[in-house]
């Protein structure tokens, strides 16, 4: 979502003005290597519509879409280049909703991670 201080960092990831380790892409989303990984695996998969600030307005205005980033994070879950030898296919999958949880990015993506979590929030 953008907002007074501009575009995200998601947007700017999409339209390639900041560099990102992209790891899947199609019309409708990307999917990224996070910059601060909190589990072994953990990757973000974020829609290029940056008009949904996070799960609960993207569930209410385009719920197709949130299960096209549920599509998109099975399908990152069963490549073994990203998912390496964890069970093919199985992941968790975490949306942050809202600052007091460690939302710092208010554009919605969803976080697809393998492993066991470290401490410490998501944020
Ligand atoms: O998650 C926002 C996530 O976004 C957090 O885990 C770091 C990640 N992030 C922030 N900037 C970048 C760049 N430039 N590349 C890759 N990943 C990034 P939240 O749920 O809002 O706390």
């Amino acid at each position: 979502m953008s907002t007074a201080t501009g575009p995200s960092v998601f947007e700017r990831i999409i339209a390639r003005e900041i560099p990102a380790t992209i790891v899947f892409e199609s019309d409708t989303v990307i999917a990224i290597k996070d910059i601060a990984p909190k589990a072994p695996v953990h990757l973000l998969v974020i829609p290029k519509d940056p008009q949904y600030a996070d799960v609960v307005e993207l569930a209410a205005g385009d719920p197709a879409l949130l299960a096209d980033m549920v599509a998109t994070a099975r399908r990152l879950a069963d490549d073994p280049e990203l998912f390496g030898d964890y069970p093919a296919g199985e992941f968790r999958l975490i949306f942050n909703t809202g600052e007091a949880v460690g939302q710092t990015v208010f554009h919605v993506h969803a976080h697809v991670m393998a492993g066991n979590l470290q401490e410490g929030s998501l944020a």
